[in-house]
């Protein structure tokens, strides 16, 4: 079957009719009762161990399915065999990613994810997402098999700053709204406070103020919670404290162990994950040791890997973490993240660096996203197809169905080209690839080959990279995504123009227009927006140098 056209109708049969409905309501799917859809789906519940028991992480999961496709569309029976309500809905999934490709593969599927906890955290300075951006969002990372979202703005001041104050009811509205939303969509909805920028660890009234804060959200139904305390002083500071405890960490278990029995008095279904002040480092350093020893076994500790930004996570640094803590490590990604110091970087290359067999010495990945929702979802889409099947994972065959999705078919060419120019983030530290490729091949021809013609095969490479920034500087498929990368399409549209005159200086070798690119190239060079990394600025040197001379 090839369908980019229209989208086929879809039946169900079964007590589970309302979450098909619902699904295809969300996913653009015209839903017909009974048996008359061109997919006439009938979803069986099994209370088999094959889809209600994951071997490899030896867990109990409601997140296995299994299809049976007979036929394809226009008339098609699909057999849905699961045990858990996530399961039908990854199935569902799998129909619709089968649809947008245009590759139905009829047969029996079984699937199930390998993290068990895969989701993203809303947790990166700057502007939180506006609320359409983050329901958005939830519907997205839904579509891809996730099922996690942590609330956790930095500047939400109701989360951080002014932790102890109870929401206003428009942002209480909110909340409430966003929690309804993850939980239509089967999602698990973290809401996370985080007090330490000024709570005192021994005060009572703070400690109240806390857990009253914490009952707000609460009582929307949440039971999902995280306490933050990361990115806080690394030493007591108010003098109550100093006197009531040892150090911080002495300060950080009684906190943390007694914040979690109180909200497991409300409901024994609530759970809590808890980011530590050191979330980096070996994982057997003394303060998260202890923590890690003390506190409550059923806590999760979040940990970002050997560095705040990880290049990689490696199965011995997760058993370092694991033996020091008593638990497993759920990740903290600080990938596609491009805030403080990376505002100038837009992290939109595929998720790198992770060990294939990590899902086995890890509860999951939580990875945070940039304020830019819109281009995060690039990165997000890679990162929820490695969560699902870390050992299938290839990172370029993800990203391109990652792009071929969010930027969408009419820009997808372009936007390859461009993108490969923006690869740069801590997981991948050589960017623009083809670029580098292209200039190693015009060095060699330059001085070894046929002069002209590299000068001319350099000179078309660079038109088709002119051609294709300026067709998506005009517009987009994706009106969000474009927006959002103004300013990185601005800069690339201006070091390939530069790029382009070099290559005509290196055929004229007309000084006056070396002095030209020089005077240009300084005022590029003021505009930190990353983009190229160091292979532009490489080759500007070189010709700058009078490296390409006629002799
Ligand atoms: O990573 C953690 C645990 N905390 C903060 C994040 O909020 C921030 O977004 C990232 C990236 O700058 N770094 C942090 O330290």
């Amino acid at each position: 079957m090839t369908t980019r056209e229209a989208l086929p109708s879809i039946s169900s049969l079964g007590m589970d009719s309302p979450i098909v409905q619902s699904w295809c309501e969300r996913n653009g799917y015209s839903y017909l009762s009974g048996e008359r859809g061109d997919i006439r789906i009938s979803a069986v519940k099994s209370m088999d161990a094959r889809f209600a028991y994951i071997d490899e992480t030896s867990t109990v999961s409601d997140e296995i399915y299994e299809l049976s496709i007979q036929g394809e569309p226009p008339l098609c029976e699909v057999r849905i065999t699961f045990a858990g309500e996530r399961g039908l809905r990854y199935a569902l999934n799998a129909i619709g990613r089968m649809i947008k490709r245009g590759m139905w593969q009829d047969g029996t599927h079984y699937d199930y994810p390998r993290f068990p906890v895969r989701g993203i955290i809303e947790g990166f300075y700057g502007q939180p997402w506006s609320q359409e951006q983050r329901l958005k969002m939830l519907g997205f990372i839904a579509r891809h098999n996730m099922n996690s979202y942590v609330y956790g703005p930095k500047d939400d001041i109701y989360h951080r700053e002014r932790w102890q104050d109870l929401y206003d009811e428009e942002a209480y509205a909110r909340l409430r709204n966003a929690f309804t939303e993850t939980t239509a969509l089967g999602l698990d909805f973290y809401y996370s406070i985080a007090p330490g920028l000024s709570m005192r660890y021994s005060s009572e009234a703070d400690f109240a103020a806390l857990i009253r804060k914490v009952e707000q959200i609460h009582k929307l139904g949440v039971t999902d919670f995280c306490l933050l305390l990361d990115d806080i002083p690394e030493e007591l500071q108010h003098q109550e404290d100093k006197d009531a405890y040892s150090d911080l960490v002495e300060a950080h278990i009684r906190l943390v162990n007694r914040f979690y029995a109180e909200i497991m008095k409300w409901n024994d279904s609530i759970r809590l994950i808890v980011c530590p002040t050191q979330y980096w480092g070996k994982g057997d350093e003394r303060y998260i040791s202890q923590l890690g020893s003390r506190i409550h076994p059923s806590i999760d500790l979040f940990w970002t890997g050997r560095n705040i930004c990880a290049p990689e996570i490696t199965l011995s640094e997760a058993a370092v973490f694991t033996q020091s803590t008593h638990r497993k490590p759920l990740y903290w990604d600080n990938y596609p993240v491009n805030d403080v110091e990376m505002t100038d970087e837009m992290h939109i290359g595929p998720y790198r660096g992770r060990d294939r067999h990590l899902y086995r010495f890890s509860r999951g990945v939580i990875a945070n996203g940039m304020e830019y929702a819109e281009s995060s979802k690039i990165a997000y889409a890679t990162i929820a197809d490695y969560l699902w099947n870390p050992e299938k994972y290839d990172p370029e065959a993800s990203w391109q169905g990652a792009l071929e999705e969010i930027v969408g078919q009419a820009n997808f060419a372009d936007m390859l080209q461009f993108a490969d120019n923006l690869r740069y983030s801590c997981l991948y530290l050589t960017d623009s690839p083809k670029l580098a490729a292209e200039l190693t091949k015009f060095n060699f021809a330059y001085f070894y080959g046929d002069r002209e013609q590299a000068i001319d095969h350099l000179e078309q490479f660079f038109e088709q990279m002119i051609e294709a920034g300026s067709r998506l500087s005009k517009g987009m498929e994706n009106g969000d995504l474009h927006a959002e990368l103004q300013r990185w399409l601005h800069k690339y549209a201006a070091g390939c123009a530069l790029m382009q005159e070099c290559v005509r200086y290196i055929r004229s070798q007309n000084p006056d227009e070396l002095e030209q690119i020089r005077t240009k190239y300084e005022l590029y060079r003021k505009d930190l927006t990353y983009v190229f990394a160091d292979v532009l600025m490489s080759f500007m040197n070189k010709v700058l140098d009078q490296y390409f001379t006629n002799q």
